[in-house]
C-alpha cells in the first residue's frame, strides 16, 4: 500500500467518516483516500474556519473530530482554531501534511511539533512507512482516549511511500482507565453533604463528558443540591426544577443570590474558574469548596479547595451517593439542604434572564439586544443549537435563549478568540441535522469569518445567524470608552451586512426593531434551503452586565 492510503483505511477503521479542511497538494491525496474509504469531506474555505468546524463538530457529537491541512500556511492558518479546541480538551485529530525531510529549504518548512507543543496541542508524526499505520493509529487514539487536540506531522517522501499493511492489523487500542475515586475522599465528601445545610452543585466540561447528569441529580436529590453549570455544560439538567442555569457572570440575579448563599460547594469535573466564579465573589467567606476532577493536576488550579477527589464526575457522585446512604425525596421537591417548595416556585419565576424585568431601549432604529433576543427565542424551535462567537453581546444570546440540553450549546471560548463563531456553528449543524443550529455572531466577529458563509451555502445549511451589529468591538469600547480614550481603533462605519450576506447567497433581514423579524418566521416556515442572516443594528448605550462585571477585574 501507499502510506497515506494505508493512513486512511487505519483511521476510516477506527470509525472516521467525517473530515473537515481545506485541500493543498500536500494533503491531496490523504484527503482523497479518507474520501474513498467513505468518509465525508467538509471544504472549508479558511484552515481556521476548518478547524473550528472540526472542534465543534467532535463537541456536538461527543466523537474525535478530524482536520486535514496543507503543510505550512495550511497549519498556521489553522492555529487559532486548534488552540481553541487544545484549551477545550477538545478530541480532534490534526492530518497536517509536511515537507519531507530532505526539503530543508523549501517555503513550506515549519517546525510542526513545535507549534503544536507551542499552544497546547500534542504532537505526533508518521515517522517512516514502516511505523506509520500504528504513528496514525496512536494519534487518533491519543486524541480520542485522553481527550487531547493531536497534531500529526505527514511528511510529503513518508507519505508517498510503499508500506505493508501489518499482519494482524494495526495498534490495537488498550483497555481506558478512570481513576476510582478513594473511599476515604468519597467519605469525606459524604459527610460534608450530609453537614451541608445549603449545597451547591456547579458541573463543568468534565460532567458534561462523563454524562453525569443522572448521577449528579440523585446525588443532589439526597442531599437537597441546587444544580448550576459551567458555560462549557450550560443545558446539563435542563428541565430540573433546581436548575439555576449558568454559575458565573451569565447567573441571573436569583441565581448568582442562591450561589452566593451556599455554605457548600461542589464543583463537578469544573475547573471553578474566574468567569465560572465571578472571580470568587461568586463564593460566601465561609463557604466550603470542594473539586471532584478526573484530572489530579486540574484540582486546586483556580482557586484553593477544602477538599479535592479525583475521579470521574459520574462515578464519584455515584459512589457518594452510596456512602451517604440516603434516598432522594420521593416527591421530586423537601425541605432537604437548600430545598424548599417556596424556593422551588421561586426558581420557576424568576431564575431565566428573560424573566428580569429591563427597561427597553429600543429607538426604533436600533433594537435592544435582550428584546431581539427574547424574540428570537420564541421565534425559534426548541430542538436548537446555539453557538456563540467572542465579544461585548455574547451574553444575550447565552442566556437569553434557551437549548434543549447539554449539547445544544457550543462555546468556542477556551481561547477567547473572536471569530470563531460562524465556524463552529457550521460544524455543529453537521453534527445534529436533527436540530437547527444558530449562530450568534457580533459585527466583529461575523467579518472576521465571514468566508466560511459560502460553506453554509454550499453545503445547503440551515443556519440562522444572528449578528449583534454595533459596528464597533463593542468590548473594547465599552472596557476603555468610559475612562474618555480615543474610540477610533475600535469603532467602524455601518455596514450592510445584510447586502453582504444576499451576495453569499443567503436570506438577508436587517432588524431595527422587533417587527422587522417577520422574515424569520417566513424562512422558518418555509424549505430553509439556504442560512438566514439577520443584521441586527443593536443599541450600544452601555457594556453588556457580564462584560462590566468581568472588566472589573481586568
Ligand atoms: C482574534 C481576536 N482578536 C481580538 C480580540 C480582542 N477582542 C475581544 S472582544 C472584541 C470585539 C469583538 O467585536 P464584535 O464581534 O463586534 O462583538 P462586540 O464586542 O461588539 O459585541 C475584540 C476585538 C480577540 N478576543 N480575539
Ligand atoms: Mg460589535
Amino acid at each position: 500500500m501507499i502510506v497515506y492510503d494505508a493512513v486512511a483505511a487505519a483511521l476510516a477503521d477506527l470509525g472516521v467518516d467525517t473530515v473537515f479542511g481545506v485541500v493543498g497538494s500536500g494533503n491531496f491525496h490523504v484527503t482523497n483516500a479518507l474520501i474513498a474509504r467513505g468518509a465525508r469531506y467538509v471544504a472549508a474555505r479558511h484552515e481556521g474556519g476548518a478547524a473550528c468546524m472540526a472542534d465543534a463538530w467532535a463537541r456536538s457529537t461527543g466523537r474525535p473530530g478530524v482536520l486535514t491541512v496543507h503543510q505550512g500556511p495550511g497549519l498556521t492558518n489553522a492555529l487559532t482554531g486548534i488552540t481553541e479546541a487544545a484549551k477545550a480538551r477538545t478530541p480532534l485529530l490534526v492530518l497536517a501534511a509536511d515537507v519531507s525531510a530532505s526539503a530543508a529549504q523549501s517555503n513550506f518548512k515549519i517546525d510542526v511539533a513545535a507549534l503544536a507543543t507551542g499552544v497546547g496541542a500534542t504532537p505526533a508524526r508518521l515517522h517512516s512507512p514502516s511505523l506509520a499505520i500504528d504513528d496514525a493509529v496512536r494519534a487518533y487514539l491519543t486524541a480520542a482516549d485522553e481527550r487531547r487536540t493531536v497534531v500529526m506531522a505527514l511528511p510529503l517522501d513518508v507519505q508517498a511511500a510503499e508500506c505493508l499493511w501489518p499482519a494482524g492489523g494495526p495498534l490495537q487500542p488498550a483497555a481506558r482507565m478512570k481513576p476510582e475515586p478513594q473511599p476515604r475522599d468519597v467519605a469525606a465528601l459524604a459527610a460534608a453533604l450530609a453537614k451541608a445545610e445549603r449545597p451547591v452543585f456547579i458541573a463543568g466540561r468534565g460532567a458534561r463528558v462523563a454524562a453525569a447528569r443522572e448521577a449528579l441529580e440523585y446525588l443532589a436529590g439526597a442531599c437537597g443540591a441546587l444544580l448550576a453549570t459551567s458555560a462549557a455544560a450550560k443545558g446539563l439538567f435542563k428541565g430540573s426544577p433546581w436548575d439555576l442555569d449558568v454559575s458565573g457572570g451569565f447567573a441571573s440575579p436569583l441565581a448568582a443570590e442562591l450561589i452566593t448563599g451556599a455554605d457548600l460547594i461542589v464543583g463537578w469535573g469544573c475547573g471553578l474558574n474566574q468567569w465560572t466564579t465571578r472571580h470568587g465573589n461568586l463564593i460566601g467567606r465561609g463557604t466550603i469548596v470542594v473539586q471532584v476532577d478526573i484530572d489530579k493536576a486540574a484540582i486546586g488550579g483556580h482557586r484553593r479547595v477544602n477538599l479535592g477527589v479525583v475521579g470521574d464526575a459520574a462515578q464519584t457522585a455515584a459512589a457518594v451517593t452510596a456512602e451517604l446512604g440516603r434516598m432522594p425525596a420521593a416527591s421530586g421537591w423537601a425541605d432537604t439542604g437548600y430545598r424548599s417548595q417556596p424556593l422551588r416556585e421561586r426558581i420557576a419565576r424568576e431564575i431565566r434572564w428573560r424573566d428580569v424585568p429591563y427597561s427597553d431601549e429600543g429607538d426604533g432604529q436600533r433594537i435592544d439586544p435582550r428584546t431581539l433576543t427574547i424574540a428570537l427565542d420564541d421565534l425559534l424551535p426548541a430542538e436548537r443549537t446555539v453557538a456563540v462567537d467572542s465579544g461585548n453581546f455574547m451574553g444575550y444570546p447565552s442566556m437569553y435563549l434557551s437549548v434543549p440540553d447539554q449539547d445544544g450549546f457550543c462555546f468556542t471560548q477556551a481561547f477567547q478568540s473572536v471569530g470563531l463563531g460562524l465556524a463552529s456553528a457550521i460544524g455543529a449543524a453537521i453534527a445534529r441535522p436533527d436540530r437547527l443550529t444558530v449562530a450568534a455572531l457580533g459585527d466583529g466577529g461575523a467579518l472576521m469569518g465571514i468566508s466560511e458563509l459560502e460553506t453554509a451555502v454550499r453545503l445547503g445549511l440551515p443556519l440562522v445567524i444572528v449578528i449583534y451589529d454595533d459596528e464597533a468591538y463593542g468590548a473594547e469600547v465599552h472596557h476603555f470608552g468610559p475612562a474618555g480614550h480615543p474610540l477610533e481603533s475600535v469603532t467602524f462605519p455601518p455596514t450592510d451586512i445584510a447586502a453582504i450576506a444576499a451576495g453569499y447567497g443567503c436570506t438577508p433581514v436587517t432588524v431595527r426593531s422587533a417587527a422587522d423579524l417577520d422574515p424569520v418566521r417566513d424562512w422558518l416556515a418555509g424549505p430553509r434551503a439556504a442560512p438566514i442572516v439577520i443584521d441586527a443594528k443593536v443599541t450600544a448605550n452601555r457594556g453588556s452586565w457580564w462584560l462590566e462585571e468581568a472588566f472589573r477585574a481586568h
